[in-house]
């Protein structure tokens, strides 16, 4: 059977989109956030998973780098457990319809709705020159969402508002040129949510500053590394192992979101596994524990796969193929609805 289509007279079975930039280094907030709820849930769902290298475009890259991050971003989403028979999982440059779907929605798109995203606002507050692009950003992922007939979108917290914003751009879209598009929604994991940085627990655990040392655990990183890396986390100066709201406490707070996005958890049995825990150089020990676990498998995974580049990429035009055989109709309708004519 086809991956996607299921048993003839079936009902449609919930489309699930999401995306991840193959720029910086892959840390354990987009593993805990998305990648593991990506893989967790891929049964019984119709999976569409994208490695969105457009969307990396919109701060400057370098080439090299780039590709050599794309493939080794698929790679790891593989190793992660993504199964090619559940998913399809494709370079989002290699389906043009994306681009394209972009230029559509953007003249339905009021420039208004865009100066509102507060991840735009952040990072145009942070450099000199912005280009178009960064402002542009969420219509591109609209287009990756909107071409699928999604509906779910599993991301990590931040991006709940660009998902909202897909919505939006659907609803305006259906009410001017007929119904269209599903309407999207994001789903946000309970646990692991908002994995916060290890040397600042007020701020988000992020790719751009992943190599700064101590601040991200990241997936391919050294078991030592990490060892070292969670010894140093900042904590408090109390003794108490437990979830907490108040802000001086984060950093406990956030070693044992950690711990309860990897072992799936409740708070309760949480609190209950660290009970006889002395101190926090013995929390710090179990959560490097149950990180490192999780990590070792994906590692050697991961380097088994990028031994072989030609079956990888191989891989990714299958996935890109049946990602255009979606995406190519859905663009066609979109043309047609606006008054532009398909070629012969
Ligand atoms: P940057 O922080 O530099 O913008 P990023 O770390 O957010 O990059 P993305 O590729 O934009 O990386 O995100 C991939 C997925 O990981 C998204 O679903 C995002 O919501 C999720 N995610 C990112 N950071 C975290 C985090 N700290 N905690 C939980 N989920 C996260
Ligand atoms: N903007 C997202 C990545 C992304 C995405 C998507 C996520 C691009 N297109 C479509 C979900 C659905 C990010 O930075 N995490």
């Amino acid at each position: 059977m086809a991956v996607g289509s299921g048993p003839p007279g079936a009902p449609r079975r919930p489309r699930v989109f999401s995306g991840i930039q193959p720029s910086g280094d892959v840390h354990l907030g987009n593993y805990l956030g998305a990648i593991k709820r990506w893989v967790d849930g891929q049964r019984d769902k119709e999976n569409y998973f994208c490695v969105v290298d457009l969307h990396s475009l919109t701060v400057p890259q370098d080439p090299e780098t780039l590709r050599r991050q794309t493939r080794s971003l698929a790679a790891l989403l593989l190793a992660a457990g993504l199964d090619p028979a559940q998913c399809t999982l494709f370079v989002q440059s290699h389906v043009t319809a994306h681009a394209e779907a972009c230029w559509l929605l953007n003249c339905v798109t009021p420039l208004g709705w865009l100066h509102r995203m507060t991840q735009y606002k952040d990072r145009a507050a942070r450099q000199e020159s912005v280009g178009a692009g960064l402002l542009d950003y969420p219509v591109l992922m609209a287009a990756d969402i909107l071409l699928y007939d999604t509906d779910e979108v599993p991301v990590g917290e931040d991006q709940q508002q660009h998902v909202e914003l897909a919505r939006d751009i659907a609803e305006r879209w259906n009410r001017l040129h007929g119904e269209t598009f599903v309407l999207p929604t994001a789903v946000i994991p309970t646990a692991g949510a908002r994995v916060m940085g290890l040397d600042d627990p007020t701020a988000k655990m992020s790719k751009s500053q992943a190599h700064v040392p101590g601040h991200a655990i990241r997936l391919l990183d050294d078991p030592d590394v990490i060892r070292r890396a969670v010894s140093r986390a900042v904590t408090d100066s109390g003794n108490e192992i437990r979830f907490s709201d108040d802000p001086a406490r984060a950093g406990v707070t956030n070693l044992l979101g950690i711990y309860q996005a990897i072992t799936d958890k409740s708070e309760r049995s949480v609190q209950a596994d660290f009970a006889d825990a002395r101190g926090y150089g013995d929390l710090k020990r179990r959560v490097t524990d149950v990180i490192l676990g999780v990590l070792a498998p994906i590692r050697e995974r991961h380097a088994e796969l990028m031994a072989d580049p030609a079956e990888l990429d191989r891989l990714l035009a299958r996935g890109a193929e049946r990602a255009r055989a979606v995406a190519g109709p859905k663009l066609a309708e979109m043309k047609q609805r606006m008054g532009l004519i398909l070629p012969a």
